[in-house]
């Protein structure tokens, strides 16, 4: 354990402690940042295998920064932070996840997409790549306030779903991520978690052109860590509304059930849970957020405010017109 990293001030004790809010705990952030070396991505052999291919020999796809999504007038998160500080409950509660995901891998890949949709489909990472690939800074931030940027690489959401052809009796869509407890130990640990973690969006917000499908970050593939091979970004949204290694997307007629919402009954992870500065988590505030850079490779945490919509509010303010502000 490095032992030049001061304890930020901005830790909150751990009786603080019940889902998502188990966080920023001392021991474990001064692990994650300890980690070394990164896992490297087999990212060099190019493919045109047909069908569902093993993601780890996947070329990646050409891209280039989307102009429209390049500035968010934050530094980009240094790398290293951005794959050693992390959430993923099937793994551990412990920010160290990629400790545990060296291994993790969902391969070979097929995505499906059912429910109320003219077809359902069955997706290999290609198929869903070649729907036009490009890169987009984004904003990201937790329920727990911290934030970080993120330069991610993927498909736009809007087109994935345009591909499905949901029928019009279609007003949500349900994500459900890998189920794996051979591979993921909290899913064999019975416990309030149901396994596998699942959320969901509107119809609107899922075509909304900020909602992204990644594949990839910093200009490689997803690592383990990061949600491998596939997870949904929704940049105004706190961090849990995006489900990591999703396998399955569902549409449906009714405001599907979400993880975290089934989790902690009390109503602290909402279903639409946009990232609102004057709507106070239950116990602690959302004003502000630790903006994590790791300039020097120390932890580096700067306070900013929190923006609505952390920021996107031209592109999805629209979306929530005449809806309460409270808990949505
Ligand atoms: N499958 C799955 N997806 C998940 C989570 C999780 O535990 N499991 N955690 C969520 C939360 S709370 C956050 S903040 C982000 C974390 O993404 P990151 O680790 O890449 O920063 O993933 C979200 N998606
Ligand atoms: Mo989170």
């Amino acid at each position: 354990m490095p032992s030049y990293i001061q304890r930020p001030s901005w830790y909150l004790p751990d009786s603080a402690a019940t889902g998502e809010d188990l966080f920023l705990n001392r021991r474990d952030f001064l692990k994650s940042m300890g980690i070394g070396g990164m896992i490297a991505g087999g990212l060099s052999v190019p493919s045109f295998a047909q069908g569902p291919t093993p993601t780890a020999d996947l070329a990646l796809p050409d891209f280039t920064r989307n102009p429209k999504f390049a500035d968010v007038g934050r530094a980009i998160t240094d790398e290293h932070v951005g794959t050693t500080f992390n959430n993923f409950w099937e793994f551990t509660k412990a920010k160290n996840v990629s400790q545990y995901t060296e291994n993790f891998k969902l391969d070979p890949y097929t995505f499906s997409i059912d429910g109320l949709v003219e077809k359902p489909l069955t997706l290999s990472l290609e198929d869903i790549e070649r729907l036009g690939y490009e890169e987009r800074v984004y904003r990201f931030r937790c329920v727990e306030a911290w934030s970080m940027t993120v330069p991610w690489l993927g498909v736009p959401l809007a087109k994935l779903v345009a591909l499905a052809k949901p029928l019009s009796s279609a007003k949500y869509v349900a994500f459900k991520s890998f189920f794996d407890p051979e591979q993921a130990p909290e899913q064999r640990v019975k416990s309030k978690y149901i396994w596998p973690y699942y959320e969901g969006l509107r119809m609107d917000e899922a075509m909304n052109e900020m909602g992204f499908v990644a594949t990839g970050a910093y200009g490689k593939r997803l690592l383990p860590q990061s949600g491998t091979p596939l997870r949904i970004v929704t940049p105004w949204k706190y961090g849990y509304k995006g489900p990591k290694s999703v396998v399955r997307m569902t549409f449906v007629d009714k405001q599907p059930p979400t993880f975290w919402s089934d989790a902690v009954k009390s109503g602290e992870y909402p279903f639409y849970s946009n990232v609102d500065p004057e709507v106070p988590h239950p116990r602690w505030p959302q004003a502000e957020e630790k903006f994590i850079t790791d300039k020097a490779n120390v932890a580096d945490v700067e306070i900013i405010p929190t923006l609505r919509y952390n920021g996107y509010e031209e592109q999805v303010g629209h979306l929530y017109k005449g809806m309460p502000r409270k808990l949505i």
